[in-house]
């Protein structure tokens, strides 16, 4: 089992982030917004279904599946697209790929380090974020 994803996260750093909002066809006044921000995310587990909360002070978002269960996916108030994603661990990764209309459209998600691994793909830009947790222990 690979190490646990679950708990609550915060960015610390963001690369190629806008490269990958122009790739999603997100307005430049719009990304300008996005840029500034510092998001978090809280990943709950329950038996085999994956609660992904992204959080901040403008937008959430939250996306639940089962690992290997194809589901549809609506990415409300970011690109608001309608997608038929399916996520499978792949070694320690935790991996996403979303059809729809953007080619190569996904993310993968691992532990390393201690910290919250994220790559956002889209049509070849990938956006590489790190988070440190901050759960509460006790
Ligand atoms: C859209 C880019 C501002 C930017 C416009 C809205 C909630 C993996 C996966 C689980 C994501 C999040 C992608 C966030 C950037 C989209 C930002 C509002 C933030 O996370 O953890 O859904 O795909």
């Amino acid at each position: 089992m690979p190490a646990s994803l679950s708990g609550k996260w915060e960015m610390i750093s963001n690369v190629n982030f806008d490269n990958y909002m122009i790739a999603l066809g997100i307005s430049a006044s719009l990304r300008k917004i996005a840029a500034k921000l510092t998001l978090k995310k809280k990943i709950e587990r329950q038996e085999d279904q994956f609660i992904v909360k992204t959080t901040s002070t403008f937008r959430n978002y939250t996306v639940t599946f089962k690992v290997g269960q194809e589901f549809n996916e609506f990415t409300k108030g970011l690109d608001n697209r309608h997608l038929k994603s399916l996520v499978r661990w792949e070694g320690n990764k935790l991996i996403c790929e979303q059809t729809g209309e953007k080619k190569n459209r996904g993310w993968a998600h691992w532990i390393e380090d201690d910290k919250l691994h994220l790559e956002l793909f889209c049509e070849g830009q990938v956006c590489k974020q790190v988070y440190k947790n901050v759960s509460k222990t006790r």
